[in-house]
C-alpha cells in the first residue's frame, strides 16, 4: 500500500506518483489527509517521522523518503532506466537529483517558514533557490533532461520542486530562463505528470 496526501498536491508523494506512471506500474494507494491523517498514531507506527508518502510491504515493512521508494521500485521494475543504466549514468542521475533536492527543492521548502521571522534568512534562501534555477537554465541549453539525453528521477524531483515553488512558495519560473522553460513545459507534457 502506497500512502499519499489526499489532493495530490504534495511534492513528496508526487515524486513517486510521477515515477510508478513513468514505470507503467499501479500500486494500491491510500490518500490521507495531510498534517491531519499523518500524525496519529497508526500512522506514526508506520513512519515515526510522520512524512508522506511511505509504501508498506506485504510483510509489514514501511519504507518512507521519496527517493528510497523510488529506488526499491526501481530494483522491482528496471525498465525504464530512471536512475540511468550505466555506472557513470547512475552517478550523473545521483549528482544532478542532489544538486537540485539540495539546492533548489530544500531552500523552496523552507524559505516560507522564515518569512515573518527572519526575512533575512527567507530572502538568502530564495536568492539559493534563484542561483540554483539560473545553473540549471544554463545546463538546459545544452541537453533535453537535467541529467543528459534522457528523462530519469532528477527531471521527477526537478518537475515536483519547481510546481511546489510555483504554487506554495511564491517562486514562479523566472521569465527569462527560457530553457528551464522549454524543459518544463517538455516535462510537464508527459502523461505522468499528471499521474
Ligand atoms: N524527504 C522526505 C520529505 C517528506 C515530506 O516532507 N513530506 C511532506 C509532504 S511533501 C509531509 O508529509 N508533510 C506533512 C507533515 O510533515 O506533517 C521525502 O522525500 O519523502
Amino acid at each position: 500500500m502506497l500512502y499519499v496526501d489526499h489532493d495530490g498536491t504534495a511534492p513528496s508523494p508526487r515524486r513517486v506518483r510521477i515515477f510508478l506512471a513513468e514505470k507503467g506500474v499501479e500500486i494500491p494507494t491510500r490518500r490521507l489527509r495531510l498534517h491531519v491523517e499523518n500524525r496519529t498514531p497508526e500512522f506514526l507506527a508506520k513512519n515515526p517521522v510522520g512524512s508522506l508518502p511511505v509504501l508498506e510491504l506485504d510483510d509489514g515493512t514501511c519504507l518512507a523518503e521519496s527517493l528510497s521508494i523510488c529506488r526499491y521500485l526501481e530494483e522491482l521494475h528496471p525498465e525504464p532506466a530512471l536512475f540511468g543504466a550505466t555506472p557513470l549514468e547512475r552517478a550523473l542521475v545521483d549528482m544532478w537529483t542532489r544538486r537540485i533536492e539540495l539546492y533548489a527543492y530544500v531552500p523552496l521548502d523552507l524559505a516560507p517558514g522564515f518569512v515573518e521571522s527572519a526575512p533575512a534568512a527567507a530572502e538568502k534562501l530564495r536568492n539559493w533557490a534563484r542561483l540554483a534555477l539560473r545553473f540549471l537554465d544554463g545546463v538546459l541549453a545544452e541537453r533535453p533532461f537535467v541529467a543528459g539525453e534522457r528523462y530519469t528521477i532528477a527531471d521527477v524531483v526537478a518537475l515536483a520542486s519547481l510546481d511546489y515553488g510555483a504554487r506554495f512558495a511564491d517562486f514562479p519560473l523566472p521569465g527569462d530562463h527560457v530553457h528551464l522553460a522549454r524543459w518544463h513545459a517538455r516535462v510537464s507534457a508527459r502523461p505522468s505528470a499528471r499521474a
